[in-house]
C-alpha cells in the first residue's frame, strides 16, 4: 500500500525491522570507510546534517560550491553501494539504470534540512529513491516553484519514498526529527539514504 504526497509515492513500513537492521549495519561499514563530514554551504554556514556517500559519486558542499564528486573530502574514492541498498532500488525504482550515488544523511535530534530542489543530476527523468531509518522526521513537500503551498507528513523508520515524474523537481525538506521515536540507531537520530542516477545515459 502506498501514500501519495504531492506526487511523491511513499511505501510506509516497506522495510521489515530485520532488513532495517541490516541496512544500518551496512551503512556503518560505509561510514567506517568514508567518515561522515559536516558540509559547509558556499556562504560558509555549516549544515546541521552530517553526510557521507557510497557509489561512483558523493554529493559535497564547501566554500567552492556544491557538486557531485568522485572522491570523499579525504581524497579517497567512495565505497561501493551495499547490496542491501541496491535491492530496494531494484524493487521500487522502476528504471533500468543503476544508482550512481547513495547519499547518506545523518540527522541529530536538532538537525533540519531547508526546502530545496534536487537538480544537480544530469538526467532529471531518472527517479530518486529515499529510505528512512531511525527517528521519525517531519517531511515537507511543495510544488516546483518556491513559495507555493506545501504539505507535510511524518516519515518513519522503514518507509521508502520514490520521487519521479513532476515530483522529481518539487521543493522539499525536513522540518524536524522526533527524538526517541525509534530504537534502531544506538545513539538516536535519523539516517536517510537517497539513491540517485547522476550522469546522462552513456
Ligand atoms: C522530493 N533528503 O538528500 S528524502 C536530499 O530526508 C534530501 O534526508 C531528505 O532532500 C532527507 O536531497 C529528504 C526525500 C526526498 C529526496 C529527494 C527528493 C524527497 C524528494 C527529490 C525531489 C523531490
Ligand atoms: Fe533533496
Amino acid at each position: 500500500t502506498t501514500v501519495d504526497l504531492n506526487g511523491v509515492t511513499i511505501w510506509p513500513g516497506w522495510l521489515a525491522p530485520d532488513e532495517q537492521a541490516r541496512l544500518v549495519q551496512d551503512i556503518r561499514a560505509v561510514a567506517a570507510a568514508a567518515p561522515f563530514f559536516t558540509p559547509e554551504t558556499p556562504r560558509g554556514q555549516k549544515m546541521s546534517v552530517r553526510m557521507t556517500a557510497a557509489g561512483d559519486y558523493g554529493w559535497i558542499s564547501d566554500r567552492r560550491g556544491y557538486r557531485y564528486a568522485s572522491t570523499h573530502p579525504s581524497g579517497q574514492t567512495w565505497p561501493p553501494i551495499p547490496a542491501s541498498v541496491l535491492r530496494v532500488w531494484d524493487a521500487l525504482s522502476g528504471t533500468d539504470r543503476r544508482p550512481q550515488c547513495c547519499l547518506v544523511n545523518w540527522y541529530s535530534e536538532t538537525a533540519r534540512m531547508g526546502l530545496h530542489q534536487d537538480r544537480d543530476e544530469a538526467d532529471l527523468t531518472q527517479p530518486v529513491l529515499s529510505i528512512s531509518l531511525g527517528d521519525d522526521a517531519l517531511f515537507r513537500v511543495g510544488g516546483t516553484e518556491r513559495g507555493g503551498p506545501t504539505r507535510s507528513i511524518w516519515l518513519r523508520s522503514g518507509d521508502v519514498a520514490l520521487l519521479s515524474g513532476p515530483a522529481r523537481l518539487a521543493y522539499h525538506g525536513i522540518d524536524r526529527v522526533r527524538p526517541g521515536s525509534s530504537t534502531l540507531l544506538r545513539n538516536g537520530g535519523r539516517i536517510n539514504l537517497t539513491l540517485r542516477v547522476v550522469d546522462q545515459r552513456p
